[in-house]
């Protein structure tokens, strides 16, 4: 793919690849070859092949900027209508997220916004959250359905995540969530709402517009065999699985998910070591997601130390939606999976990098600046790539590149800056 055609030059930063193996304190004087929307070559800036400089069309000075991959969120509910800032303060009263859920709020307070919002209007609201997350350095964004919960409306929230992919230069990676939350006209009959889920995901396949399958398994989601019926559906179908698993209580759904290759279990406060060998076993991801705990006040932490030992891969997303998590910064994820979680910076850079793209099966394409990959970085006005999560509350990106392409943010919009 980069074998012959002419290259691009970015030099004069310090290069942190995330490849494995790689210092974490990045190359000094390092530099990128990129053609064709790929990396053809990182290193340090004297050591460019002569057969590749002689192809250098194009060079650009960073002026010692800190250069990472850019960055991944594998975990979003980014299309939703409506507000549920009254639930924040009736938690501050005292009840509680489980409370609001079971007496009819919660998601089903926004299902009932987004459903009578147009795809215009879904679309309108998703590309300035969208916005937001690029100018920290996201050029890969996972999003998810499940505010719909019928046929017609997870299907206008799955094409709203496909027009954010087309129109921002970013790549989206769609994610069916029909098993999010008991569909109000199935009151008393989940197993009924399950079969209907089920029978969405062959038309959402035929429509292009699902890249993976997602359930949440929890008390007040689905039951263990309840998301063992849309494993299955997926895996008949070929989607690849993931699980919203053991965030509010412990139903073994990582062990569950892992029995089905799930490229990611997501939350894990309530994972047990039986779920953590099964991923560990599996390769499954997991997706551990700090504002959620933040914002709901969890006190029971994802088992860090166990899921280290194991040798799972662990990611961080902003699992952004208007309930449980309505921040809009990976970075600020970052350091809260430090502060929170006692993950150390090169832990939480790889969880949005490495492992994000893992999350998201796309562990050979995205997440680590290395021959082959895509040319996705993000310049930083940093030293050291630790200070991505020490600092919160302040943007250091100094330029975004997806592609080879530099994106400009004029009007505060996306788009390629060429
Ligand atoms: N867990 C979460 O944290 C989000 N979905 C889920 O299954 C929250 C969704 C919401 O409250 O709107
Ligand atoms: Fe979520």
């Amino acid at each position: 793919m980069t074998g012959e055609g002419t290259l691009s030059l970015w030099r004069n930063a310090r290069l942190v690849s995330m490849a494995p193996g790689a210092s974490w304190d990045g190359v000094a004087d390092g530099a990128l070859l990129t053609g064709d929307g790929h990396i053809a070559w990182a290193g340090e800036g004297g050591a460019v092949p002569a057969s590749m400089r002689a192809r250098i069309t194009a060079e650009h000075d960073l002026g010692g900027a800190l250069l990472t991959p850019g960055l991944i969120d594998c975990h979003s509910h980014l299309v939703y209508a409506g507000s549920r800032a009254a639930e924040f303060e009736q938690r501050l009263q005292g009840a509680s997220y489980e409370d609001i859920a079971r007496a009819g709020g919660g998601i089903r307070h926004t299902v009932t916004a987004t459903r009578a919002a147009s795809e215009s209007a879904l679309l309108a609201q998703a590309l300035r959250r969208a916005a937001c997350l690029m100018a920290e350095g996201v050029t890969t964004l996972e999003i998810k359905s499940g505010y719909g919960l019928s046929a017609e409306c997870e299907a206008r929230c799955l094409r709203v995540a496909r027009q954010i992919g087309a129109q921002l230069p970013l790549t989206v990676r769609t994610t069916s969530l029909g098993a999010h939350a008991l569909a109000p006209e199935f009151a008393g009959r989940p197993d009924a709402y399950i079969d209907e889920v089920c029978r969405w995901l062959a038309l959402q396949q035929a429509e292009g517009l699902v890249d993976a399958v997602d359930v949440f398994c929890d008390d007040i989601g689905f039951s263990p065999a309840q998301t063992r019926r849309v494993l299955d559906a997926a895996r008949s179908l070929g989607l690849p699985v993931k699980l919203h698993a053991e965030q509010l209580s412990n139903q073994g759904g990582a062990a569950l998910a892992a029995e089905y290759g799930a490229l990611s279990c997501d939350h894990l406060e309530w994972l047990d070591s039986q779920g953590v060998a099964s991923m560990a076993a599996a390769g499954t991801v997991a997706v551990l997601l700090p504002g959620a705990f933040y914002f709901l006040r969890e006190t029971r932490l994802p088992p860090v130390a166990a899921l280290r030992e194991a040798g799972v891969p662990i990611a961080i997303a902003t699992d952004h939606n208007p309930g449980s998590a309505p921040g809009l910064s990976l970075l600020l994820m970052l350091n809260m999976a430090c502060t929170l979680f006692r993950l150390t910076p090169e832990e939480a850079l790889r969880g949005v990098t490495e492992h994000a793209a893992r999350a998201l099966g796309l562990q050979d394409s995205h997440g680590v600046l290395a021959p082959g990959y895509v040319a996705d970085f993000a310049l930083w006005d940093l030293e050291h790539p630790r200070e991505l999560a020490s600092n919160f509350g302040h943007n250091p990106c100094r330029q975004v590149v997806r592609g080879g392409r530099p994106i400009s943010f004029a009007g505060g919009m996306p788009a390629w800056a060429d």
